[in-house]
């Protein structure tokens, strides 16, 4: 007795995945007030940030990056280990289903290691995203000058927190 509701059910379900399955995680996925951070030319990488928009009803997580203006690209986030914040790679930032992600300075963030090329305020960086399912997404980010990062003092990779 419940089989014509179920297949009913089953229509209308396969009928909003299919429709859903039309626009792909990169067309979900709304990239606000992206840039990245000025560093010295000698600097071992510097970050890119902004804050990512899912307008769509699942979760979308990007899962890898790439830049022609740093030879690896990672991402991360930032951990609390004993009073001391350090960087971690993750394997994915996750944007949930009608909410964002935000990548900030001291949290989240992509990770620019080993630039390329000096980056400096006005210039703009080119990363390309590739989401779970496949598709990419292409995000200009200009290099902005940041002030006041205290918070990020002790984050540098391989450096040590010192004790005087
Ligand atoms: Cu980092």
């Amino acid at each position: 007795m419940f089989k014509r509701p179920t297949l009913l059910a089953i229509g209308l379900l396969s009928s909003l995945i299919g429709l859903n399955a039309i626009a792909n995680q990169a067309a979900n996925l709304e990239i606000e007030n992206p840039f990245v951070r000025e560093m010295p030319p000698t600097a071992p990488a510097t970050g890119a940030f902004m804050t990512l928009i899912n307008r769509s009803d699942q979760d979308i997580a990007i899962v890898s990056a790439q830049s022609d203006a740093a030879k690896k690209v990672e991402l991360h986030t930032h951990i609390h280990d004993n009073g001391v914040m350090r960087m971690r790679e993750i394997p994915e930032i996750v944007v949930p289903s009608m909410g964002q992600a935000e990548l900030k300075p001291g949290g989240l963030h992509i990770m620019l290691i080993n630039p390329t090329r000096a980056l400096n305020e006005g210039d703009e960086v080119r990363i390309l995203v590739t989401l779970k399912d496949g598709s990419e997404q292409e995000i200009i980010a200009p290099v902005r000058k940041i002030m006041g990062m205290g918070q990020h003092r002790d984050a540098g990779h391989g450096m040590k927190h010192h004790q005087h």
